[in-house]
């Protein structure tokens, strides 16, 4: 049994510190302490990261360094490395980051078909991966017809979508710009018929990405394409044009799709967290088998600083433990993510799956109601476009909504000016929301303190979009750690495809099922106007 988070000696130790700081301005806390900014920098791999405008003075960083040493995030995060089964509630192991070890690496887990060697398992499947790849992009892969693909479409939703979708966008000129490269995830039929529109199916490839493989939105999206394609090729051309990433190959087969064209991967891999599993084909095929590994290794570079990195200098650790400051201390609702680059426009949205399926939980792993807040809600846009709608909220509305800026010192497009005044904007933003700014005008007044991480990088490489990636992965850990919640469990999103299927039974076949008189009545006007 785990100590209530909230009866810690150092939980007490911050509800009297947050008390203390309740009006403490960042900008007094920059005038007394010449070093400041140097002294909250950190560095973490290729990220270099700059904590200074928080309201944070080093007996805070002791208290909240305290806090995560009383609530076990060092041992837990050992277990979560050793392959222990820390998803408690489904009784499954957590080990994302064995997809990204050297392989050289040894992981031996007892499962019940006996020992696996996780990390042989994992390279192979990546050269499996790899083989593929590079038949696909140099045309020894062909389509039914003998011709080369040149569209590839990634059908998945969910943790079989949001990360390699999100990566293709962030590495775009890191790829092959004469492979279009396509995501299908929502069962609106729009997704699919625009995805394909343009499309020739002799070159196009499909790739189903389930790890059940049976999820009703990407099995009725590929049920969709495999018509589509065999409409114009015949139900030969399937074997040439569709390949699968699942856990389950029985279903693989059952849908059509030969498993020597299965990429595998397992269940100790979280849908949210599997970027780095087969689940990222679509992204090797877009950027090639090389920088592929590359983005592994940043990954791994971020999950060598997390096991290494002594507490009060662990950045994911520093990100969770602001977070839970704010959360728990400053009632803070949210947290934006803004990145300053186009490239990662889906970044916050891969987030908001990562962060609030994880931890959008309310009971403990031990089955108890918590009675203090838990994950925040995640969301943002790329800068500059938010300064232009929503930053006047973060400026001068009444919430507390903590922020990361995240920049980079290189574009990957030099064209004239644009990336200093990019820049510009960023800097000036995170000094502004700081600092603040005094006017005998109340309407014109800017109260400050609001608090941010800045996050900078030299250019988002392969290997510094894994490193972002890992960054917020153990982020999300630790602070599922420190609220006593299980980080990996989704029972929220499992309702909604029970309840879906039963009310899809009553639409296809007309008849009317048991519901409260608000629903029976929607679905009712539904039938009525369909
Ligand atoms: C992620 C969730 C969820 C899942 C999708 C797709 O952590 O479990 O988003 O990824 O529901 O599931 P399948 O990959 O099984 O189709």
């Amino acid at each position: 049994m785990s100590t209530k988070t909230t009866q810690l000696s150092s939980w007490q130790t911050l509800v009297n510190l947050a008390d203390e700081h309740k009006t403490t301005h960042i900008r007094d806390l920059f005038a007394s302490d010449s070093e400041r900014a140097g002294r909250y920098t950190f560095e973490a791999a290729d990220l270099h990261i700059d904590f200074s405008k928080h309201r944070i003075t080093p007996e805070v960083v002791a208290a909240l360094t305290e806090l995560a040493q009383q609530a076990g995030v060092e041992t837990k995060r050992d277990q979560m490395f050793a392959g222990d089964p820390i998803n408690v509630t489904e009784n499954r192991s957590v080990l994302h980051t064995a997809l990204r070890r050297p392989a050289t690496d040894k992981l031996t887990l007892a499962t019940e078909s006996g020992p696996q060697e996780v990390v042989d398992d994992v390279h192979h499947v990546i050269d499996q991966m790899a083989t593929f790849a590079t038949a696909v992009r140099n045309g020894e892969w062909v389509g039914a017809t003998g011709e080369k693909i040149t569209a590839i479409v990634n059908i998945g939703i969910g943790g079989s979508d949001l990360g390699p979708a999100m990566a293709y966008q962030a590495l775009r000129p890191h790829s092959d710009r004469d492979l279009c490269v396509r995501f299908v995830s929502n069962i609106d039929p729009t997704d699919v018929a625009e995805a394909v529109r343009d499309l020739n199916p002799a070159t196009t490839l499909f790739i189903v990405v389930s790890k059940t493989f049976g999820t009703i939105e990407t099995l009725t999206n590929a049920r969709t394409a495999r018509t589509w394609l065999t409409d114009a090729l015949g139900a030969d051309a399937v074997a040439k044009h569709f390949v699968a990433v699942s856990t389950n190959a029985s279903r693989v087969a059952d849908f059509g799709i030969d498993t020597n064209n299965m990429f595998g991967f397992w269940d100790w891999v979280g849908g949210r967290y599997s970027v780095g599993s087969a689940v990222g084909l679509s992204l090797m095929l877009a950027i090639g088998p090389d920088q592929f590994r590359e983005f592994l290794g940043g990954l791994h570079d971020i999950d060598t600083h997390f096991r290494t990195a002594p507490l009060e200098q662990n950045a994911p650790v520093m990100m969770a433990l602001l977070g839970v400051w704010y959360s728990n201390f400053f009632d803070a609702a949210s947290h934006a993510v803004l990145p300053y680059s186009d490239h990662l426009a889906r970044f916050p949205a891969y987030l908001q799956q990562l962060d609030m399926e994880s931890n959008g939980k309310s009971v403990t792993a031990e089955g108890d109601v918590v009675d203090y807040d838990t994950g925040p809600i995640i969301w943002g846009e790329p800068g500059t476009n938010g300064q232009h709608a929503f930053y006047q909220l973060i400026h001068q509305g009444t919430r507390l909504i903590p922020c990361d800026f995240i920049g980079f010192a290189k574009p990957s497009d030099p064209i004239g000016e644009h990336h200093d005044l990019l820049m510009a904007n960023f800097f000036a933003q995170t000094e502004a929301l700081a600092f603040g700014q005094n006017h005998d005008d109340p309407a014109r007044t800017f109260e400050g303190n609001r608090p941010t991480t800045t996050i900078l990088s030299e250019t988002l490489s392969p290997r510094v979009l894994g490193q972002l990636i890992a960054l917020y992965e153990h982020k999300v850990f630790v602070q599922g750690v420190i609220w006593g919640v299980n980080s990996f469990d989704q029972f929220g999103v499992e309702l909604g495809k029970v309840l879906a299927t039963t009310i899809a039974g009553e639409l296809a076949d007309d008849t009317t099922g048991d519901h409260d008189s608000s629903t029976s009545s929607l679905i009712s006007w539904y039938k009525n106007n369909r």
